[in-house]
């Protein structure tokens, strides 16, 4: 391994960076959506569930090499007139402000038109998925976001080799080895896809979302990230970015004790961390994040995968990465044809229904005043408001005040609230909100 190269300070002000991270900072909430090549097998090998969880990783878990891995996946594979249009209309109903598309993921298959590559969806059928995408967004109102891999196990010249850490597919590892590799021809071709393709001929798009990069390989010298950075800032100034160009934190980015993200919290890095499948326990302190979170066990659609997290699950979640000052980026992963399961689209419609009553305890607020969580649910806050959303509907609340409360109202119900206020402490008991409401949200007001 060469010595890393730091990446330059950017040269915005603090005020600067605030302004363009607003609306994110304000949406709390957006979808992911993972579809590729991987979706027309919904995560079934030789008639057999093909990994417990990264039906997205179909070509890693299955060890086929990329001649072998086209060839199934390809076959049979196409594409709802509408399936974007779906997709943007179900993040629009959950109460997502902005939406995450796999332009390309790990297998290379791109679901744009390409001038370097025909593994694509321009190719194989025909379609830009990523411009039918776009025009969904736009029609629904919503941010638009790119994810897009650096790993690529297709593409000739990446140098797997490099990484000891990055995955490569066994079978491809064997098919190539002893080939010589020249990585700068794949540095070129990522930027010229994510720069001179993805973000020139879509007009404006809101996030960029790499992935990934190891302990032992990442940034400049994997992906020349320093000028790729540069150019992408250059054709979109106020474009959002995660900083999986760099090498994610010692323990992975889901479960570690601590929340490590310690040499990734630093503007140079990116705009935001990505805490995957975790939630951290105590918030990341000032620095933005996004927790990305499945409904099942897996990125990519797997059929046999049914075990489903429930709707209160996914609101709770909601509300706990609300009360820690993060965003949540809830997974669908569309069957092969591009349909949302039936799953995802209940668990997203019903948080949309929670979310309409309760928008206000949602958008635009930040983490709660308290460090120690509370029993009975989670707190959000504006300026001179705290929105308590309660989980215990029998709790009996109270809560530390340094300021006398005015009034306490409950969201999205005209209903009077018993509250007890004194300079110092507030007593609400639960019990005796109606019966009927799901996590109701008390907005008290100082
Ligand atoms: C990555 C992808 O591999 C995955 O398929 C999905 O797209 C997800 C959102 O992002 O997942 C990772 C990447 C790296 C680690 C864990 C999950 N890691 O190094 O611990």
């Amino acid at each position: 391994m060469t010595s890393r190269i730091i990446p330059p300070t950017p040269t915005e002000t603090a005020e600067e960076r605030d302004e363009r991270l607003k609306w994110w900072r304000e949406a709390r909430f957006g979808m992911f959506v993972h579809y590729g090549l991987y979706s027309n097998m919904e995560g079934i090998y030789q008639g057999k569930r093909v990994a417990f969880d990264g039906a997205e990783w179909y070509q890693e878990r299955t060890g086929l090499s990329s001649p072998a891995y086209e060839k199934l996946t390809t076959d049979g594979f196409s594409v709802l007139e509408d399936a974007a249009e779906q997709w943007a209309k179900l993040a629009k109903d959950a109460g997502c402000e902005y939406v995450v598309l796999t332009t390309k993921h790990h297998d290379g298959f791109c679901l744009f038109n390409s001038d370097s590559t025909d593994f694509s969806t321009k190719n194989l059928i025909n379609r830009d998925i990523v411009d039918e995408f776009v025009q969904a967004c736009r029609k629904y109102g919503l941010k638009i976001g790119f994810y897009h891999s650096v790993l690529d196990w297709h593409h000739p010249q990446y140098d797997y080799t490099k990484s000891t850490l990055l995955p490569y597919p066994t079978d491809e590892r064997a098919r190539v080895d002893g080939i010589k590799r020249d990585h700068s021809k794949y540095q070129e071709y990522l930027h010229h896809q994510v720069v001179d393709e993805l973000l020139t001929r879509y007009g404006k798009i809101d996030i960029i979302w790499f992935d990934y990069s190891a302990m032992d390989f990442d940034g400049d010298e994997a992906w020349k990230s320093v000028s790729l950075t540069q150019n992408v800032k250059k054709k979109q100034p106020h474009i959002i970015f995660n900083n999986r160009l760099y090498r994610r934190p010692e323990g992975g980015f889901s479960g570690q004790e601590v929340d490590d993200f310690t040499d990734q919290m630093d503007p140079r890095y990116g705009d935001f961390v990505t805490p995957e499948q975790h939630i951290p326990p105590q918030g990341l302190g000032n620095v933005d994040w996004e927790a990305c979170v499945t409904m099942n066990y897996n990125w990519g659609y797997s059929k046999l995968d049914t075990d489903w997290k429930s709707s209160d699950e996914l609101i709770q979640s909601l509300c706990d990465i609300v009360s820690k000052g993060g965003n949540y980026l809830l997974n669908i992963g569309p069957k092969k044809h591009g349909e949302i399961p039936v799953e995802s689209v209940e668990r997203m419609t019903e948080i949309g229904d929670w979310i309409k009553t309760n928008n206000e305890a949602i958008k635009g607020t930040k983490a709660g005043p308290f460090k120690t969580l509370q029993e009975w649910g989670r707190i959000s806050t504006k300026p001179g408001i705290w929105y308590l959303m309660i989980f215990d509907k029998s709790a009996l609340i109270e809560l530390d005040l340094s300021t006398p409360v005015k009034d306490v109202s409950l969201l999205g119900n005209k209903e009077a609230v018993e509250w007890i206020g004194s300079d110092e402490k507030l007593t609400i008991d639960a019990g005796k909100l109606s019966e009927s409401l799901k996590f109701p949200v008390l907005k008290v007001v100082f």
